[in-house]
């Protein structure tokens, strides 16, 4: 048998919504739509927790979501800001496991069955990466863990807000069984209606037909029904590698000690490896660098900035600045360093940020 994987899905709460709650106190707390006008033929993309006892939802029509609640706040979405958030919880997931899967802005699967870290426990995985969203961004997320990733999803949207909910192997199928056929994954209402007709309410009466019977009414999918009807899914978590630094290093011809002539030479490195980083349209908020003295003794210097790091001046000055706080100059030098890390996706779909020139 294969061995059991641990899988957690990772959802922010309210996500838009969230975000502007957080950027402005005049909406915390308030029935908050974020989406078209409430004049307007938009739709409302998503509303707070507060909106939503009134009974207004994702994708309803502005119009409607204003007679269910004429006080509630419109605001305008800020894709940037999402965006910017959502590379900042992506950064904390590679943080975690090599296998990440995001599905959206707010959403990703993490495959963390080899990951050593907090006992190798899924759940404590789970609390940890939640309290650091917390910290970075000041959102809560929820997050399920399970034993494959359509229980995870369920799961994660079982206790939000600011949820944490894990779906083990041993209730894995009487979860699947219980569950109305409209809440499985890749069920759409269509899909719900057709089943809905042949008398198939939940995960128990799928349960109670053959693969023939499933493929016959629904093709392909039939077996996927089959299959997560007994709370099975072994579709694997499709991470990209995302690589976590990036570095380039260099034994000088002979030691030195003119410091001017280091920062060169670590200007020209980080040249190199912000090319490298910009190639694969990723974005970078820490420079190290790193010194090996001539006999050998080596140390590292980094530091950690809010936006994305740039060739710019002051990106080039705190090369400088990192110098300053080892001992080289006073000490000859053999080898110096550059690595770039806590990297992120572009924001930039386009690619690559435009160099600034200097
Ligand atoms: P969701 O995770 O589906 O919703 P949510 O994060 O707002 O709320 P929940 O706490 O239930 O997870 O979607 C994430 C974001 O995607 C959401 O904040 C806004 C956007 N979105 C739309 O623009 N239109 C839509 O129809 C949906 C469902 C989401
Ligand atoms: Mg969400």
């Amino acid at each position: 048998m294969a061995l059991q994987r641990k899988i957690i899905h990772i959802d922010m709460d309210a996500f838009f919504a969230a975000v502007e709650q957080r950027d402005c106190t005049d909406y915390q707390g308030r029935p908050l739509i974020v989406g078209g006008a409430p004049n307007s033929r938009g739709v409302v993309s998503t509303c707070s927790y507060e909106a939503r006892r009134y009974g207004i939802r994702s994708a309803m029509p502005a119009s409607h979501a204003y007679r269910l609640c004429p006080h509630a706040i419109f605001v305008r979405p800020r894709f940037e800001v999402y965006r910017q958030v959502s590379n900042d919880i992506r950064t904390i997931f590679a943080d975690y496991s090599e296998r990440v899967e995001p599905c959206s802005l707010d959403e990703a699967y993490l495959d963390v069955s080899a990951v050593q870290r907090s006992c190798g426990s899924a759940t404590r995985i789970a609390q940890e990466i939640k309290q650091r969203i917390r910290r970075v961004t000041g959102l809560t997320a929820s997050a399920g863990v399970s034993y494959n990733k359509f229980l995870a999803k369920i799961a994660s949207d079982m206790d939000k807000p600011d949820g944490l909910y894990v779906i083990t192997p041993e209730q894995g199928p009487g979860f699947a069984a219980r569950l109305p056929v409209g809440r499985f994954h890749g069920i759409g209402k269509a899909t719900e209606a057709k089943m809905h007709a042949l008398g198939l309410k939940t995960g128990a009466d799928l349960k109670r037909c053959s693969v023939e019977f499933l493929t016959t009414h629904f093709g392909k999918a039939g077996r996927y029904y089959y299959d997560i009807a007994r709370g099975n899914d072994d579709r694997p978590v499709r991470g990209t590698r995302v690589s976590r630094s990036v570095g380039a290093e260099k034994t000088l011809q002979e030691d030195i000690e003119d410091k001017e002539l280091m920062v060169r030479h670590l200007q020209d490195l980080l040249h190199d490896v912000m090319d490298r980083v910009n190639a694969k349209r990723l974005v970078v908020r820490t420079l190290a660098i790193k010194v090996k003295y001539a006999d050998f003794e080596l140390v590292t210097r980094s530091k950690t900035v809010a936006m994305p790091l740039r060739m710019s001046r002051e990106t080039l000055a705190m090369l400088s600045e990192l110098l300053d706080k080892t001992e080289a100059g006073e000490r000859k030098i053999r080898l110096l360093g550059v690595t770039l890390s806590s990297l992120s996706e572009s924001e930039n779909a386009e690619g690559p940020r435009q160099l600034e020139l200097f």
